[in-house]
């Protein structure tokens, strides 16, 4: 009995959990591209909004105007927020996406409705990351355009303050990552002392520790030797 009263109680805890990580205020928006050429391939995502641990929402959507598949049905679960699905466009005209989702048990919530447009030729261009076969190979994005290189262009170092230089760097790609990010503060000294290196590099208008190091180390061995020479 004390057991079936202990499961009882987990199961009713377990259930208080999974209601709680979903409120109803959960959203799915769809996104694609504006146009696409003449019998091309493109992406649309998906994204769930507003999710935390555990859900499902099944999606609808019908396509009209030539696009196909025509009929989308799918069900996102945890912890994946995005379905992607490719579609090829007709020969001319737009596409109009149309439809709705369902987050668990809660009340079924409309899609903004999406239209692409289609030009009748397929014109090439570059294949670049957007979802749409730019070069009209029909492949899309492909020859790893997605995946981003990191180029770094910094402003140059600010004053020293506090101890402190500053800079900026910014990636011309803009990639969202920052693996090769160079550093944009290092330590400084101003009107304070300065160690017997930072004279010398000061002094010769070089920024280089091995020249300093060297320098002490073979005025040292002079002195060593000078030192037996006296004796
Ligand atoms: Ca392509
Ligand atoms: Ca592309």
């Amino acid at each position: 009995m004390k057991k079936i009263l202990i499961f009882s109680l987990l199961v009713l805890i377990l259930a208080q959990v999974s209601i709680a990580v979903m409120d109803g205020s959960e959203t799915m928006v769809r996104s694609m591209p504006s146009s696409v050429g003449a019998g091309q391939q493109f992406t649309v995502t998906y994204k769930a909004i507003g999710t935390s641990g555990d859900y499902g929402v099944s999606v609808v959507d019908t396509v009209t105007g030539g696009c196909t598949p025509s009929n989308l049905k799918f069900v996102l679960t945890s912890p994946a927020t995005t379905y992607q699905v490719t579609m090829t466009a007709p020969s001319s005209g737009s596409c109009t996406f149309s439809g709705d989702y369902k987050y668990g048990t809660f009340d079924v919530k409309l899609l903004t409705d999406s239209t692409i447009s289609v030009s009748s030729v397929c014109v090439p261009s570059t294949e670049i990351c957007d979802g749409i076969d730019n070069d009209c190979d029909g492949q899309i994005d492909e020859g790893n355009v997605c995946t981003c290189t990191e180029d770094w262009d910094c402003t140059a170092w600010s004053e020293c303050i506090n101890s402190k230089q500053t800079r900026v760097c910014t990636d011309l790609n803009n990639c969202g990552t920052s693996a090769t990010k160079p550093d944009e503060s290092k330590d400084c000294s101003v009107g304070g002392k300065m160690d017997v290196c930072q004279y010398f590099e000061w002094a010769k208008g070089i920024d280089d520790k091995n020249y300093c190091a060297w320098g002490i180390g073979i005025v040292g061995f002079g002195f060593i030797l000078l030192l037996r020479f006296v004796k």
